[in-house]
């Protein structure tokens, strides 16, 4: 088949926040796709979905349901990618995976266009999307990392309920409506809906993001550090995270502070590097009071960059503050941009 006369996609968990900000972006890029198949668990399988004003019906992910598919984009949670990704590879299919699944299998590429579109040369089926907090800090890194090499990386965050689900969306709106109604409520998603405690997240802000390691550090940190380590080829880079989760719906915030190996860098040229760095918006005029908000991101594909000053003792050291939605560059816009980076390189056959 020529690529151009479309390719057949299947999004895995389609009726998710992150599967429906998949489907809307098929859309909007005009992605060419001629066939488009949504699945789901058996739970929401015979559900109607509009896409682009036709009908479409949610079926049941099954090993089968991937016969001929090209491209499938799997957004249902670690162990149906663990499950189903193989089974769509056996059958043809060139899988993108939203989740920890494969992320940090060393046969796997681990892909942001920006920082490292040429790892998808070297793929077997699978490649994996990082995390959404990795992605936005890993675009704005990148440039500086190229021009003045990096030292350390030391990131905070502050992250929107929507990294958790279209349950903990619902969990905030409940929670927030009970509070203002003097009502009572009782937390059952978050932090991590698995564990043993829940807590109160409207007005509020967890020290936590997925499930605690022994190291201390929980499996979002985890994620952060060793995904950016792989994704910039730069297995010795000092990282360190923290996780924080907010009551903001959707676009993740963080605090990066980052330590060059150039000396005599200054604050201007880092703002002048990523005002022309691919992906990157930058927002950062402290005298007009203009700086990335998450609230003005959302809907956007752009990581927006602003706060760059130099660390008043570290020579070396500067911050910068770095938001995105965390739906789309974070999950669905960096799946769709990998698609469309296979295609430009001629690595979809389509059949
Ligand atoms: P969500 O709103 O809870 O949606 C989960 C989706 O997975 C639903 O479509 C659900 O279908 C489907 N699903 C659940 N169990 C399934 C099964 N056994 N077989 C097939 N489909 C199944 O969650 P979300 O926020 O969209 O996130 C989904 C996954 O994407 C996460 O678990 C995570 O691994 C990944 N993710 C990645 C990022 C990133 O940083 N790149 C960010 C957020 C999420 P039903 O409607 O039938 O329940
Ligand atoms: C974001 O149930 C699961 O396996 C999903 C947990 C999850 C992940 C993950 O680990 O894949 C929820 C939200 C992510 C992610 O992108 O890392």
């Amino acid at each position: 088949m020529n690529q151009t006369d479309g390719l057949h996609v299947a999004v895995v968990g389609a009726t998710g926040a992150v599967g429906q900000q998949m489907i809307q972006t098929l859309v909007n890029r005009n992605f060419p796709f001629k066939k488009l198949t949504l699945l789901s668990s058996a739970r929401s399988a015979g559900k109607k979905v509009n896409v682009n004003g036709e009908e479409y019906t949610v079926q049941e992910a099954t090993p089968e349901g991937f016969e001929g598919v090209d491209i499938a984009l799997f957004s249902a949670g670690g162990g149906v990618s663990k499950q189903l990704a193989p089974e769509a590879v056996k059958r043809g299919a060139i899988v993108i995976d939203n989740t920890s699944a494969f992320r940090m299998d060393p046969e796997i590429p681990l892909v942001v266009p920006e920082v490292n579109e040429s790892d998808l040369h070297h793929h077997n089926g699978i490649i994996a999307n990082p995390n959404c907090s990795t992605i936005q800090m890993v675009v704005a890194l990148e440039p500086i990392r190229q021009k003045y090499g990096l030292k350390k990386v030391l990131v905070s965050t502050y992250q929107a309920v929507s990294g958790a689900g279209a349950v903990a969306i619902e969990e905030l709106r409940e929670q927030t409506n009970a509070i203002m109604n003097n009502e009572s409520f009782e937390p059952k998603i978050l932090p991590v809906r698995s564990d043993e405690k829940h807590y109160q997240i409207a007005f509020n802000a967890i020290p936590q993001i997925d499930k605690f390691q022994e190291n201390g550090f929980t499996f979002e940190e985890m994620k952060m550090i060793n995904e950016t380590k792989k994704i910039m080829h730069m297995p010795e880079l000092p990282v360190a995270a923290t996780c924080v989760r907010l009551p903001v719906e959707v676009g993740h915030s963080e605090s990066v502070y980052f330590e060059l190996e150039a000396e005599g860098v200054t604050a201007a040229e880092i703002k002048a590097l990523l005002n022309s760095s691919p992906g990157i918006v930058l927002q950062d005029e402290p005298d007009q009071q203009i700086y990335p908000m998450p609230a003005n991101c959302v809907g956007k594909n752009d990581v927006f960059v602003g706060r760059i000053r130099k660390d008043l003792d570290e020579e070396r050291g500067f911050h910068m503050w770095v938001v995105s939605d965390n739906l789309l560059k974070g999950a669905a816009w960096n799946s769709v941009q990998i698609a469309e980076s296979l295609l430009s390189l001629g690595l979809v056959k389509g059949k």
